[in-house]
């Protein structure tokens, strides 16, 4: 189906709806969704939420979710920003156990493959006038990087807060493996004005330094580029921005491990879609399970993890 019928076919089925716009960025379809409490963009490439943000005077001023404005809307490619969806691999190979490394290519792209792809907007949903729920999915077919089979589902909650609800299910007569990450990138005012709390004391592995177990007694600032993946957290994470005066909170279920990057000056120059001083603009905290907390799945068998992000007053 090219890109017009695509579009034919969701303004059909969706166009309708109040609060809902089906957008076409360069190659890439988005569906835009408004109500009284957010909006919020989500992309059909990737199941990935790109912006979300809150109303209200005070809540309404920033969004909080970062999405780069280098972005090319290029198909295949994962928008630099947003919540991309890593899995069924999170990181490149020195990142993941030998159950999951022995699954894929040994030149297999970072985060996985399903972020390049295009899900089915399977449906939109006015819970009520603060709480439209879509949910979209991908059915993964054996292939040469992946001979597996696998449904993935991603329920997308905007409301007063973000949820996002990842739904996996072995479809296949194999088990497999995986680790995986809701990649998100916060938009934050500057870099130094930021820190995150409730990963105090908890072990974190330093990917910059030989992936060395660390702690941290004190809340995290940044001052240098930074790519930790703490494991088996006891609480929800704040992050609190005393330039935009707000604190964000990410809750998670069933994904006991949060990845905290920041490229920093060297590293921002090597990215890609991403502008040299953006990385004073934002920040990722992750929610994942990957290393030691791989998920393995029978035939049959599915997985949730569910995270969400909201801005308190
Ligand atoms: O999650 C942190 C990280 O693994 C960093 O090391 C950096 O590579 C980042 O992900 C972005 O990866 P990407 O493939 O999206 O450029």
């Amino acid at each position: 189906m090219n890109l017009a019928e695509q579009l034919q076919g969701l303004y059909q089925k969706f166009g309708e709806l109040p609060g809902i716009s089906i957008e076409l960025h360069k190659q890439l379809i988005a569906v835009a969704v408004e109500n009284k409490a957010a909006k919020a963009t989500i992309f059909l490439q990737g199941a990935q939420v790109a912006e979300y943000q809150q109303k209200g005077q005070q809540k309404g001023q920033q969004p909080l979710l970062w999405l780069s404005d280098q972005c090319d809307f290029k198909a295949g490619k994962p928008l630099r920003g947003g919540i991309p969806i890593c899995w069924p691999w999170f990181g490149n190979l020195e990142c993941n156990p030998e159950q999951v490394k022995s699954q894929f290519p040994a030149d297999a792209l970072a985060h996985g493959f399903v972020r390049g792809r295009e899900w089915n907007l399977d449906s939109i949903e006015h819970v009520d006038p603060s709480t439209t729920e879509l949910v979209l999915s991908l059915n993964v077919l054996p292939d040469a990087q992946w001979p597996f089979a696998a449904k993935l589902q991603l329920k997308v909650s905007v409301a007063e807060q973000l949820t996002l609800e990842f739904t996996v299910i072995n479809t296949g007569d194999k088990p497999f493996s995986f680790t995986s990450a809701l990649h998100t990138y916060l938009n934050i005012s500057e870099i130094e004005a930021v820190s995150v709390s409730g990963l105090e004391g908890i072990r974190y592995l330093d990917t910059l330094n030989e992936w060395k177990p660390e702690t941290d007694e004190a809340p995290v600032c940044i001052d240098g580029e930074v790519d930790r993946v703490y494991q088996n957290l006891e609480k929800a994470v704040r992050l609190s921005d005393s330039g935009f005066k707000r604190t964000i909170l990410l809750d998670a279920d069933n994904a006991p491990d949060m990845v905290v990057w920041n490229p920093w000056q060297d590293k921002a120059k090597r990215l890609s879609n991403f502008a040299d001083d953006a990385y004073q603009r934002m920040i990722c905290l992750e929610s994942a399970h990957v290393l030691d907390n791989l998920k393995s799945l029978e035939p049959g068998e599915s997985f949730v993890m569910k995270m969400s992000v909201t801005q308190e007053d």
